[in-house]
């Protein structure tokens, strides 16, 4: 049985998508960050977390491509081009769009309140601008961002909205609004919605 360690919000939200695409049952257990359940998984305390066994996994990406891989679905073959542009595509995703909305997060309620930098939430919202317009570049006229079907960079893509949304971070980007609309028609995006409700 596959368990993920973590709480319902965050980065948990993608690895459960992922399960979900995949039809893969899988057990949660809502442990915080920085819990004795969390610690017990991670040295860092961070989620998520992904207990197949007697192996255990950190990092968001690393679980969904240990995933992906093994049910040879939403991702590419290794050494391969295709598989290159979805790691590209992916990469982007963390640097440029999940990076603005995590200092936002950190600054914003993360930590304690005499560490957090008052014009720290502007800057961040400005990064965030560019990387949707730097978005629709890469995307053009595709239908899906990590190359020709639905991938892992799909879904770190929606979830990245998903994140603006709850940070009340306005989309600037109508074709990323439409993109992330697309996404969330998946019945595995709503099952995923309704199994963190
Ligand atoms: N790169 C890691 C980041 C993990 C991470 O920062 N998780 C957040 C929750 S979504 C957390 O545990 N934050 C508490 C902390 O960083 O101390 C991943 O993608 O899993």
């Amino acid at each position: 049985m596959l368990t993920v360690v973590g709480p319902k919000g965050g980065r948990v939200f993608r690895v459960i998508w992922t399960l979900e695409e995949l039809g893969l049952p899988y057990a949660h257990d809502i442990a915080r960050p920085h819990s004795e359940g969390m610690y017990a998984v991670n040295p860092l305390g961070q989620a998520p977390a992904l207990v197949d066994g007697a192996a255990v996994l950190t990092d968001s990406l690393a679980i969904m491509n240990y995933l992906a891989d093994r049910a040879g679905a939403l991702t590419h073959p290794p050494g391969t081009p295709e598989r290159a542009l979805m790691e590209a595509r992916i990469n982007f995703v963390l640097t440029e769009m999940e990076a603005p909305l995590w200092l936002m997060a950190r600054h914003g309620f993360v930590l304690p309140k005499e560490a957090r930098a008052p014009g720290m939430r502007a800057v961040a919202e400005g990064d965030f601008a560019r990387a949707e317009a730097k978005f629709e570049t890469l995307l053009g006229e595709a239908e899906f961002f990590g190359g020709p079907t639905f991938s892992l960079a799909d879904i770190f893509v929606a979830d990245m909205v998903r994140w603006a949304e709850q940070a009340k971070v306005a989309l600037t980007s109508g074709v990323l609004r439409d993109f992330a609309d697309r996404m969330a028609e998946r019945p595995g995006w709503q099952r995923t919605v309704a199994a963190l409700a």
